[in-house]
């Protein structure tokens, strides 16, 4: 097949129309000096008709690459970050690292410093040129991306840009980085061929080996109480109904623990709840799907004769360094393709499993559950200072069924339950704080039409540069409503502390260091004060109005708002 080719000027148009050929429709960017070719290159295409990703600013790179991840998990495309050589490379650290863990696919780059001091075209010109270079820039990254590489000229174009984006949507996917000295970017090109579409094909994800099928069938056909635990089963969407179909056939418990996506829906009569602790002691075996902590085994582990299965991608999780959970069988594999096989292998044993005493069990200890949690939100309604719970309520009766909400710890799900498909998402489990407000954006550009609601801690709000993500979102038109939870601390900091020294100093003092956050801003100014529609909030019955007023701002006047909710000490995660 011809190739197909382009009339460019510089190795940069032609990188931005490569990228925008093979579909990436966004380029977060956080710009410095090493962006002229870049710049330069845009400028043209806006009147050569050149193809090219639309560039949106975020003043900050954190919010830069927590928006491309809430961007790619919502809608399950490859976005372009860039941002300032080894600096902004640095800034980026901590949201890169978020998406590493949680594998999201991110064409992560940054451009470097000028390699000659004259010479060609993009060569220093500028103080910074000097000490803003590394030796190894991509050492930064090494450990967190899954290939990095420079561009070293014009010519191996095509092959990097392919081999970036194949490598990144490859199982177990995860983001890129490529760095892009300004003379390489600079360079002149006499035109640009390339095929189209690409001839480069992501890897599919591993199908499982029957023989781990088999072993792992057997040994779930002789329990008698198998429980399910999942953080990211349904990660892939399709998994979320192979999941839904493998439970009900079996009756087999699902708990959601820490989980990233909505994996079964609340609803299904298998759910029961996110906390594995009051199902694990009764468990003879357990199946961990896409979960990389199922339980802490220091507290609360399964029996010590429960059989143990893992399934995953990587169901060893290879890039965390300790991980010493038992492991009976590990079956590697994309749960929508290890369910049906293990249900297949499961079905000839159906006779002899005592699945309609499960089911009828389950049934029983589901109710339980959910009187249990009907009785805390009784409680809660008139709770002063508010409770979690009561925020979690209201959101619940208030959000429309099909919004999507990010949840940056302090949700709780079991009284805001989900039950449509992309209707989650859920922290990272590298947990760098300051995701969720940029993430809620992401979910937002990719979905405009869906009512998005980002769940924050006051501390995770602070870390996530409040001023660059309203701007963001009055700038990138994202109404987004943001509700913090403000316990005026870092709760999870003092949960370590007395989960520590129950007994100890810090126990008995008033205000042990590192947990109060006084003297704290008027978030909802903050909003406001960038075009949205920002309110306080400390009555429990003034909440409920206090959402609908927001969410009246976010759907029908089209900007965003944000919630202060000034919670009970303690958060809710
Ligand atoms: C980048 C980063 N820095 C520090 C931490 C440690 N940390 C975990 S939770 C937490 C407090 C979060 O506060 P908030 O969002 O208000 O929730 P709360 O714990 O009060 O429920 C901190 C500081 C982290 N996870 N990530």
């Amino acid at each position: 097949m011809a190739k197909k080719e382009l009339k460019v000027d510089s190795v940069a148009e032609a990188y931005l129309a490569l990228l925008a050929e093979r579909g990436i429709e966004y380029l977060f960017a956080n710009a410095g000096t090493d962006f002229a070719p870049i710049v330069e290159a845009y400028a043209k295409a806006a009147h050569s008709g050149l193809p090219a990703p639309k560039p949106l600013i975020a003043t900050h790179e954190n919010l830069a690459i927590s928006m491309a991840h809430g961007y790619a998990a919502a809608s399950g495309r490859v976005p372009a970050v860039m941002v300032h050589v080894s600096v902004g490379t640095a800034n980026a650290l901590c949201g890169l690292f978020n998406a590493a863990r949680a594998n999201v696919p991110i064409l992560f780059t940054a451009g470097r410093s000028p390699l000659t001091e004259e010479g060609l075209p993009g060569a220093r010109d500028t103080y910074i040129h000097w000490a803003q270079e590394m030796f190894d820039q991509a050492g930064m990254v090494r450990e967190i991306v899954k290939w990095d590489y420079e561009l070293r000229n014009g010519v191996q174009l095509e092959t990097v840009i392919d081999r970036a984006l194949t490598i990144a949507q490859s199982p177990p996917e995860g983001p890129v980085y490529l760095s892009l000295p300004r003379e390489v970017l600079a360079e002149g090109l006499p035109g640009f061929a390339y095929e189209q579409p690409s001839r480069h094909a992501a890897a599919s994800p591993p199908a499982p080996d029957q023989v781990a099928i088999v072993a792992a069938a057997e040994l779930l056909a002789a329990a008698k109480n198998p429980l399910i635990i999942t953080a990211d089963a349904g990660r892939e969407r399709v998994a979320v109904a192979a999941l839904a179909a493998f439970a009900e056939r079996f009756a087999i418990p699902v708990v959601e623990h820490r989980q990233r996506h909505l994996n079964l829906p609340a609803d299904h009569p298998c759910h029961l709840g996110y906390s594995p602790t009051p199902l694990i002691d009764g468990a003879d075996l357990v199946l961990v799907i896409d979960c990389d902590v199922p339980w802490i085994p220091g507290r609360r582990p399964p029996a010590p004769d429960a059989k143990i299965i893992h399934i995953g991608v990587d169901p060893l999780f290879s890039r965390y360094p300790i991980r010493g959970f038992t492991c009976d069988v590990a079956i590697t594999g994309a749960a929508r393709l290890v369910l049906p096989a293990l249900g297949q292998a499961l079905l000839p044993f159906a006779e002899m499993m005592p699945i309609e005493a499960r089911r009828k069990a389950l049934a029983e200890r589901r109710e339980t559950m959910r009187a249990g949690w009907r009785k805390l939100r009784d409680e809660a309604r008139t709770m002063r200072p508010i409770s979690p719970v009561w925020v979690s309520t209201c959101l619940a009766e208030a959000r429309d069924p099909a919004s999507a909400i990010v949840n940056e710890y302090t949700l709780l799900p079991e009284h805001c339950p989900s039950t449509r498909q992309g209707s989650f998402f859920g922290s990272s489990p590298a947990a760098g704080l300051g995701w969720g407000a940029g993430a809620a954006l992401g979910v937002k550009l990719a979905q405009p039409d869906r009512q998005v609601i980002a769940v924050l801690g006051d501390g995770s709000y602070l870390f996530s540069n409040p001023v660059a993500v309203h701007h963001a979102a009055h700038l990138h038109r994202l109404p987004v409503l943001f509700v913090v939870v403000n316990n005026a601390m870092w709760g999870a900091v003092r949960r370590a502390t007395l989960g520590m020294y129950p007994q100890g100093e810090a126990a008995r003092s008033n205000r042990p260091p590192f947990i109060d956050l006084d003297e704290l801003p008027a978030f909802e100014q903050v909003c406001a004060a960038a075009g949205g529609y920002g309110e306080r909030v400390e009555n429990p019955a003034e909440l409920p109005a206090a959402i609908e007023r927001a969410l009246h701002a976010v759907t029908i006047e089209k900007r965003q708002a944000l919630l202060n909710v000034i919670c009970q000490g303690g958060g809710g995660g």
